[in-house]
This record gives C-alpha cells, structure tokens and sequence, in this order.
C-alpha cells in the first residue's frame, strides 16, 4: 500500500500558495501608452486553498480538490480606504460564475481574495450564471455593480440547452461588505456590458449600453455602444438609448464591441476603454481600445484612435476562450496613474499601467481609422515623412 503524507501534502500545497501571493511582479514591457508586467495577478492558484480543498483527514483523506477553479478573469475594479480592490468574475469547474473580492496594497502584486465569495441574492430561480461586474462609484454615495445575468432561453425548442438570454443585474453597497441587489434593469433587447456613468447626466442616471438581437449577435440593433438616460437605478428601465460609439466594416470591432470600465474624468474629456471583436478563422478575437468624449456631453464622441490598444500577446493567447482580452476595470489613482485590470483568454487577470496624461494624448494625438488600406498608408507616409525631416534638421 502507497502512503500518503496528508500533513506533508498540505503543508506544501500552503506555502507553495503563500510564496505565489508573496511573488512580485516587475514590469516587464511598453510601447509608450501601456507599461505590462512579467506575471498575471490573479489565477485559479490564487485562489485560497480552502476554496478548493477539505482540509479536514477524517472526510479527506487523500487531500482530493473537491472544488475546481477554473479561471480568475473580467474583473471590475475601485480603490476604496486605500486598498485596490477587484470584484473578480470566479468560474469553477462547473463553469458557474460567481464574484469575488481580492485585494491589494499596490494594485501591482500582493492580491489576495477575501475569504467568502459574494452572495448576491437570487431574484428569479432561472437566473443560472452571473458574470463580468462593472463598479461605479457614483456621485450618489453609492458604489453600484452593473453586471450580466444569463439563463436558459425559455423558447428554446426542446433539447436546446444553449440557447440563453442575457440581461442586466444591478447591486449596490456602501462598504464592499453589505451588497443589495436592486431589479434588473428592463430593457426592449438583451444586453450585455452596461455600465453606469460616475455623473449624473441632466439630473439623471446614464448607461453605456450595448443592445443585442440575440444572445451572441450584436446585430443591427447592436450597432455599437449605446447610450440611455435612467430616472431611477432601484427600477431602471431603458427607454431611449442611441448608438454613440458606432461599428464599422474591417476593423476591430467589426462584429461586436462594448464599454469595458466606469469612463474616467479628465480635464480634456471623458477617457473611455472597451472590447472590440471581430471574427478569423480562429474564431473570435477580442482587443482593447480607446475613445474619448465630450465633458459637457459624455455622448458625444470627440477622439477615436485607430485600431487597437492592447492585444492579446504571449501567454495572453491562450486559455479557456483563447485569443480574448477582455477589461471591466481600471483605477484612476491619485497621483494621476491608470492601472487597468484585464483579463487573458477568459482564464487570468492582468494589470497595465499608464497616466492619464499619456492617455489623453494617446486618444487625441494618435490619428483615427480612415477605414481602407489607402487611408492608412497615407497616415504611415506623413509619419514617415515627418520624421524624416525631423532628423535631417536635427542631425
Ligand atoms: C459566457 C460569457 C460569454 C457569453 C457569450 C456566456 O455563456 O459565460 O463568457 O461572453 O456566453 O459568448
Ligand atoms: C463575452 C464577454 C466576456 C467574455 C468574452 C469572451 O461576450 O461578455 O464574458 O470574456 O465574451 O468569451
């Protein structure tokens, strides 16, 4: 008979976990806008090993995972007393969703998850997977979490078991700890990635919305990122709703897009990040990018530069849905950094860092998409030409 050493097992599975936490994390990379670093910051092995283990020899004694973490990814993110604090979409191996808090003193390294997952309380029994949170400190008081509600399609004919309908839930807390669930906000189409604006917009509530025909189809009503007007977040109802931040043939977000975080203020305007999709013989292929609109009309579109700004590289490429970055969270710091939460290939979390100078000059400076092979080969050629001028009168 083989003998199994549950006190040496454990003990080695405890400070294999604590020498991962204590792992730091140096940059590693930039490109000018976005500075990565070397490690993810949170994985499946974060996870607490009480999560996913009995600790107890009597009802365990071979020290078996009795529950799985698949992944750690889509995160929303807010620093609050001081600490940065992620609210992480968790997936187990059942590929149920849940949230769960992780912290840490420097938004770089050193995350750990609080000890219980959120319980967020169930509205509706059909309600299956809850996933992709959003936080917004609002101007309120109150700190909201928008995030997506999936169930079964009700229509779906018989033997259908992925046919689903997505919709919008709503919780909000004043403490990270307390969190009441309000109603799903009611909408003529399904939605996924709603987002609540920081401000009040004419002395309403404003949602960055992202309407859809079915559940994976943006289609035409999908038409980009939408916009709508609320007059109340405990009852919300999306009534009008326009497209602000439009879809076009080949680019990177030819078939879907939607916001990714809370916008961020800045004197020049309102700095926004979303998620781009479009469809290769890979399938599909999810990128970050960048817009900014109007102070005085958080609608209005004022910077879009071209394509893409961050996209899967490496380790990123791979995992459960591979070829995806997906971001729902960043941290406007005080001393004027951006930490950007995202997360690789529906599997980890990442952070990147930039100011918010840098990216306000990203947006402004950086010329848009002009849509053809042409147009952007004339913006390489006045580059080219700029700084071939450069050097010869500074040589
Ligand atoms: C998954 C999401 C995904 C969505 C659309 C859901 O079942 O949990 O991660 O974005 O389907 O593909
Ligand atoms: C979606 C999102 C994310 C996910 C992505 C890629 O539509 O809502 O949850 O990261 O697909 O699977």
């Amino acid at each position: 008979m083989t003998s199994f050493d549950f006190e040496k097992r454990i003990s080695a599975l405890n400070s294999d976990h604590e020498e991962l936490l204590r792992r730091k994390n140096p940059a590693a990379w930039t490109n000018g806008v976005w500075t990565r670093y070397k490690y993810p910051i949170l994985t499946a092995e974060h996870t607490p090993v009480f999560w996913r283990y009995d600790l107890n020899p009597q009802s365990n004694p071979y020290l078996l995972e009795r529950f799985g973490i698949n992944g750690t990814f889509n995160s929303g993110a807010i620093k609050f007393n001081g600490k940065y604090v992620l609210v992480v979409r968790v997936e187990g191996n059942d590929r149920k969703s849940f949230f769960a808090l992780a912290e840490s003193e420097n938004g770089i390294d050193g995350f750990r998850f609080h000890d219980h997952p959120l319980t967020i309380p169930t509205l509706n029994p059909a309600e299956t997977n809850l996933y992709d949170m959003r936080l917004t400190a609002h101007e309120d008081g109150w700190i909201y979490g928008i995030f997506c509600v999936e169930k079964h399609d009700p229509q779906a004919a018989p033997g259908d078991l992925s046919s689903a309908i997505a919709s919008t839930g709503v919780v909000r807390t004043r403490d990270l700890r307390t969190w009441e669930r309000l109603p799903d906000i009611q909408s003529p189409t399904q939605q996924r990635n709603v987002v609540l604006h920081p401000e009040f917009v004419n002395g309403k509530y404003a949602l960055y919305t992202r309407p859809q025909e079915g559940f994976i189809d943006a289609g035409a009503l999908g038409g980009g990122i939408g916009w709508a007007l609320i007059d109340d977040m405990t009852h919300a109802v999306i009534r009008d709703e326009k497209i602000i931040d439009v879809r076009f043939y080949h680019t990177i977000k030819e078939v879907k897009n939607g916001e990714g975080p809370q916008p961020i203020r800045t004197p020049r305007g309102w700095l926004h990040l979303a998620h781009g999709v479009r469809g290769c013989a890979a399938g599909l292929r999810y990128v970050l990018y960048m817009y900014m609109t109007a102070l005085d009309d958080p609608s209005r579109v004022i910077a879009e530069p071209a394509g893409y700004t961050l996209a899967p590289e490496e380790v990123e490429r791979v995992g459960d849905v591979s070829n995806v970055l997906f971001a729902n969270g960043w941290i406007a710091d005080e001393d004027g950094r951006v930490l950007l939460y995202y997360a690789s290939s529906d599997t980890r979390m990442h952070v990147a860092t930039s100011t918010i100078d840098r990216l306000v000059d990203y947006c402004l400076h950086t010329p848009q998409d002009g849509l053809t092979s042409a147009a952007s080969v004339k913006r390489l050629n006045e580059l080219i030409d700029k700084n071939l001028q450069y050097q010869l009168t500074h040589a």
